[in-house]
Order: C-alpha cells, then structure tokens, then sequence
C-alpha cells in the first residue's frame, strides 16, 4: 500500500564516493589517521553500511588542537558575521533534507516520516534560531564571552538533533566544538560535516571524532576542553560527572527518563489515545521524553485502555523507508535483547502485545502492561522501547504523588478539558517540561532538560546559550562616579 519506498541510492552512493569507508572530520576535511574501523549496520536489515574510525586519545589530541587553533578568530567575529555561518548551514541542511533524512533513517532504523518531518526540519530550525541569538547576543548579553572548545557526547536515538542541539549554540557564541556521535549512528554527523564545509565554515571550527565509549570518556578527560556537553544514559552521565568533578570543565547533561502521562477522566480521549501513540511509540520508544508511564483515572480507565488496543493494533511495523509506517527498527540487537529481558523477567500485571503484523529482525511490537505497582521495577525503569506501562489512580493529588514517585524527571504530560486541574497540577510536577493536551513539543526556543537524575542544564532558548557562555576575563570597567 501506499507510494513506494524512498530509495536509498542517492546515500549509498555519496556513501561509495568515500569508499565506504571514513575518517575523522578534523579542520575541515576528512582525516585518516591510521585509526582502526568499525562498522555501522542499517538496524532494520542488518546489512553493514559503512566503516568509520574508533578514535583514539591520538586522534582526539589532534582534533582538540584544530579546534583550539580556529577558536580565537572565530570568537572574534561579529555575532552578525557567525550567524551568516549559521543560516549558512540552515539553509543547505534544508538544501540536503533528503540525503539526511534517508541517511538517517539508514542508519538508525526510525521510519523516514520522522526523519523527513520532524528531525531535519528541527535540525534547521536550530540553526536558525540560534543565528538570531548570535546576532543579539553582545546587545542581549553583554560581558559575556565563550567558553572555548567544546566537547559533544551524543546518543544514537536522533543523531542528528542532538547534533544540532550541542553544536549550533556552541558556534552561536563563539566555541569551537569537537563531537563524538553515537557508536551505531555516525554517518549523518558526517555527512553534515562534509556539508558545514559546502557552507564555508571555516577550518577547525566543527570537528568529528567518531569512537565507542572510550572515544566519549577519553575526550571528557581531555584537559585540552572547556566544556562538556551529554545527552544519554544515566549510568553514563554519572561516570562523565565524576570524571569532570574538580576540573574545571563546564558541565551539561541530559539523561534518561520514566515521563509520566496522565489522563483525567474528563479529558478528551480520542485525543489523549492519539498524544500517547506519539508520547510512546515515536522513535520506537526510544526516546528520552517518551511518555512510557501511563497513569489513568479510574473511571475511563478500562476505556481508555480498551481503545488504546484497538489503536495498537492499527500500528504498522516494516521497512524505515517505507512512508507508510508508524514504527521502524530498534537501534541494534543488543537494545532489542535490553527490551526484550525487561518484559519477560515482569511478573505482574498483564502484557497486550499489538495484534499488528511484526516483520522479522530487529523490530519489538507495541507493548503495553497494565495493572502494575508503584513499585513494580517496570514503573521505575528506563526501557527505552516500544513498551508503555500502566497504572490507575482515584484522585488529583493520587496522580501528581505517583507521578513524582520516581527517580527521573524529564518531561510529564496532562490531560484534561478542566483548565483549573491542568493549572493546578502542572507546577506540582517533578519534571523540566509539561505538556498540557499535548505531547513531545520541541522548539528551538525553549529550554529543554531534566530535573533529578535526568540531568541537569537547558538545551534551547537563551538558558541553553547561556550554558556556552562565561562571563568576560575582562569587563568594562565601572565609570567612577563623583557623587
Ligand atoms: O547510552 P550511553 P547507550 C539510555 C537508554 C538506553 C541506555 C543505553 O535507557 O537503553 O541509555 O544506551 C558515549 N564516557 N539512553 O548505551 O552508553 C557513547 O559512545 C563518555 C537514554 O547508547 O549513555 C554514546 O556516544 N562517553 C538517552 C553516548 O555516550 C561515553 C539516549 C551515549 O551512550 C561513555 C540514549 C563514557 N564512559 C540512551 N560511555 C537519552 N536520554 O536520550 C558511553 N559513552
């Protein structure tokens, strides 16, 4: 059903024009420095895609250095000059919107109407906006001055966002960045390097060291960076706080999440169903933010929960490229084998799997488990899948108690039509980011980020440009004034 596949030609063959094979992205080209190669796997067939280069501390050395040396004089331009870097790159990450989106949806198994109509449209949306903070930034914020190099740690659930969320505010306010993609997702961040440089962006300002978590732990302890930014798992950010601790480096980190998402019994239901397909199964699950702990009223529960099967059922699984489906691969066998163990070690409740057709390979079916706990470790645990949970509540105060009863606190979403509930609730709950009536809105100019051990900082808005910025070595002096 449905129009054909986009075809994936065009990247496999900008893939085979590099050989299958790629370097580091160091001061404006790509760089082999003798680094052995892993390979990057399509998730949704398994077939490798091509091979990039597991950075050591020898190539880091030489990619901290380039940014270094491109630092001063690009912190020295005008905040007018770097936002015509910036709208530069905007405007050809439009111009190559379908390369990227087929590349990304490639390499990281999402379906490509996310990749298409949600992660790249995003990715310019960034750069634009942060190209007008560039241009305001010394009327807006005056005294202020850049950090220096920054290093990026990133996950593979939206390679390119996240991308764009460390880099465009890092270049906004006169950093230069050195970037670790994800070990599974590294070739869109590749692919916009080779396109920072159609947009002239000088040498050394965007540097790519691709690697596994090594790469990442080596570039955090790297004296020759001034701040790191990390968006991933919990675990991990702990470690990064750790190795960071006393050393002077600036710090952000956005981590995992268990979101809630309540329902009220007055609240529009064909909706709420359509806002928790989006809230969970968007990207598979795999998303830091996804609404993966439903809390329901008591009332409409068994409803609400009957509709929802019926909408599970209606989902469908296959092909990424396919335009027609709502939910793609899982990132890689060992997620997939993460997934999997956590449903099948839960003893409580009861499991509806969709009745939706699930192809072979790396693909999970919609889940969802009713009649858990507070304490159930599935109502506590990050799964990062297709897997929603579910509990019931009597009373307003119930909801915002379980809702807040959990070690994260990224994102919550309500549902009701009574606005005073939705006002009185929304500031009583534990997270960065609440939604009312809707569910996973980003904008470039809203700060986004966690509370508890979700992390902590913003990413967006004039909060996440501040976290690049440190006031200036030399302020103006104060005129003395003869009172
Ligand atoms: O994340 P990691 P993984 C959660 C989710 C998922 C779990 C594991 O629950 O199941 O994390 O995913 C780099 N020092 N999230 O293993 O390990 C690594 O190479 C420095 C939530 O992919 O945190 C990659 O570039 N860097 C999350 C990045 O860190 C290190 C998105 C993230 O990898 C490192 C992804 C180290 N010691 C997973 N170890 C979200 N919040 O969106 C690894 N890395």
């Amino acid at each position: 059903y449905g129009p054909a596949p986009e075809s994936a030609a065009e990247v496999l063959e900008w893939i085979a024009s590099h050989g299958g094979r790629f370097g580091h992205w160091i001061d404006g080209g790509f760089a082999d420095l003798g680094d052995r190669g892993f390979t990057s796997f399509n998730p949704a067939t398994g077939q490798p895609l091509a091979e990039v280069a597991q950075g050591t501390d020898a190539s880091l050395d030489v990619a901290i250095a380039a940014a270094r040396r491109a630092q001063p004089k690009w912190a020295k331009l005008s905040g007018h000059q770097r936002a015509k870097h910036l709208y530069a790159l905007a405007r050809l990450v439009q111009k190559h919107a379908r390369l990227l989106a087929v590349l990304e949806t490639l390499d990281n198994g999402k379906p490509i109407r996310e990749s298409r109509d949600i992660d790249v449209p995003l990715v310019a949306r960034h750069f634009y906006y942060h190209a007008g903070l560039a241009q305001l930034l010394a009327s807006e914020q005056p005294g202020m001055a850049p950090l220096g190099v920054c290093g990026a740690v990133i996950p593979w659930n939206f390679p390119l966002l996240m991308l764009a969320w460390k880099v465009a505010p890092a270049l906004a306010a006169g950093n230069t960045v050195v970037l670790k993609p994800a070990e599974f997702t590294p070739l869109t961040a590749l692919l916009f390097a080779e396109i920072s440089r159609e947009a002239g962006l000088p040498k050394g300002v965007l540097n790519i060291v691709t690697g596994d978590g090594d790469t990442g732990a080596a570039l955090v302890a790297h004296p020759g960076v001034d701040k790191i930014a990390f968006t991933g798992s919990t675990a991990v950010g702990r470690k990064i706080r750790a190795a960071t601790a006393g050393s002077g480096k600036a710090l952000t980190l956005e981590l995992g999440g268990k979101s809630p998402y309540i329902v009220f019994d007055d609240a529009d239901l064909d909706s709420a169903i359509e806002g928790l397909v989006d809230a969970i199964w968007f990207n598979q699950g795999q998303v830091c933010c996804a609404g993966s702990r439903l809390l329901v009223q008591e009332g409409v529960a068994e409803r609400f929960h009957a509709k929802l099967k019926t909408r599970m059922d209606g989902l469908r699984l296959g092909d990424p490229l396919d335009k027609c489906i709502d939910i793609g691969a899982i990132i890689d066998p060992s997620q997939l084998a993460s997934i999997t163990a956590m449903v099948d070690a839960c003893r409580e409740g009861e499991t509806y799997r969709a009745a939706c057709p699930l192809p072979a390979g790396c693909f999970y079916p919609p889940t969802l488990i009713t009649g858990l706990t507070a304490a159930s470790p599935l109502m506590q645990e990050e799964i990062f899948g297709p897997v929603l949970v579910s509990m019931t509540f009597r009373t307003p105060a119930e909801a915002v108690e379980l809702a807040n009863n959990c070690r994260y606190g990224l994102a919550a979403t309500v549902w009701t039509e009574n606005i005073n509930l939705a006002l009185d609730v929304a500031p009583k709950l534990k997270a960065g980011v609440v939604w009312v009536n809707a569910t996973n809105l980003f904008d470039a100019a809203a700060g986004f980020g966690g509370v508890r051990e979700s992390g902590f900082g913003r990413e967006g808005g004039w909060e996440g440009l501040l976290a690049y910025l440190k006031p200036a070595a030399t302020p103006k002096p104060l005129k003395p004034t003869l009172a």
